[in-house]
C-alpha cells in the first residue's frame, strides 16, 4: 500500500480529516515522486545489464557457487541464480515507486531465509549479488538518485543477513 492509501485507510478508521503529520508525509511522497521515478525507469530499461554485470561480479568472488558442488553450477541453475537476482531487481523497483519497502518485504523477505536453506542456497552470496546489483545501477544515476536507490538495495541486503 502506498503511503496515501495507506494515511487515508487509518484516518478514515476514525472518522477524521488526514493529520499535519499525514499530510507532511504525502507531501515529501509527492514531491520525491519525479526522483523516484527516474530510478525506476533506470532500473526497469537496465534491468539486464544490472543482471549481468552484477552476476559476473557475484561469480568472481564466489567462484565456488557456480563449481561443481555450488548450488548455481551447471547452466540451467547460474541461470535460475541470474533469475534471482531479476526477481530482487524488480521488486525493488516497486518500492522505489511506492516509496516503500512494503512490497519488496510482502513479495521477496518474508520467509527467505528458510527459503534459501532448504535449496542449500548460500543466502550470504544471494546478498553478495544484490550488492553488486546495487553497486551496478550505483553507475548509471546521479549520486543523490544512486543513495536514494541505495536504501532499497540496503533494505534486502540486510534483510538476507
Ligand atoms: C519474486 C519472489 C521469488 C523469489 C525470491 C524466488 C526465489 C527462488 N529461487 C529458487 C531457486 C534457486 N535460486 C538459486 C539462486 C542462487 N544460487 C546460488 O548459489 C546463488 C548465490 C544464487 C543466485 C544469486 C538457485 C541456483 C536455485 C535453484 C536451486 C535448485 O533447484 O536446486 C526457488 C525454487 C524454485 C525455482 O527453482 O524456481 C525459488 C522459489 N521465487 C520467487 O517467486
Amino acid at each position: 500500500m502506498s503511503i496515501v492509501t495507506k494515511s487515508i485507510v487509518n484516518a478514515d478508521a476514525e472518522a477524521r480529516y488526514l493529520s499535519p503529520g499525514e499530510l507532511d508525509r504525502i507531501k515529501s511522497f509527492v514531491t520525491s515522486g519525479e526522483r523516484r521515478l527516474r530510478i525506476a525507469q533506470v532500473l526497469t530499461d537496465s534491468r539486464e545489464r544490472i543482471v549481468k554485470q552484477a552476476g559476473d561480479q557475484l561469480f568472481q568472488k564466489r567462484p565456488d557457487v557456480v563449481s561443481p558442488g555450488g548450488n548455481a553450477y551447471g547452466e540451467e541453475m547460474t541461470a535460475t541464480c541470474l533469475r534471482d537476482l531479476d526477481y530482487y531487481l524488480r521488486l525493488i523497483s516497486y518500492g522505489v515507486v511506492a516509496g516503500d519497502v512494503t512490497p519488496i518485504e510482502e513479495i521477496g523477505i518474508v520467509g527467505v531465509r528458510e527459503m534459501y536453506k532448504s535449496l542449500g542456497t548460500p543466502v550470504e552470496a544471494v546478498a553478495e549479488g544484490i550488492r553488486a546489483m546495487k553497486n551496478a545501477a550505483a553507475s548509471m544515476m546521479s549520486a543523490e538518485d544512486a543513495s536514494e536507490a541505495g536504501s532499497y538495495f540496503d533494505y534486502v541486503i540486510g534483510a538476507m543477513q
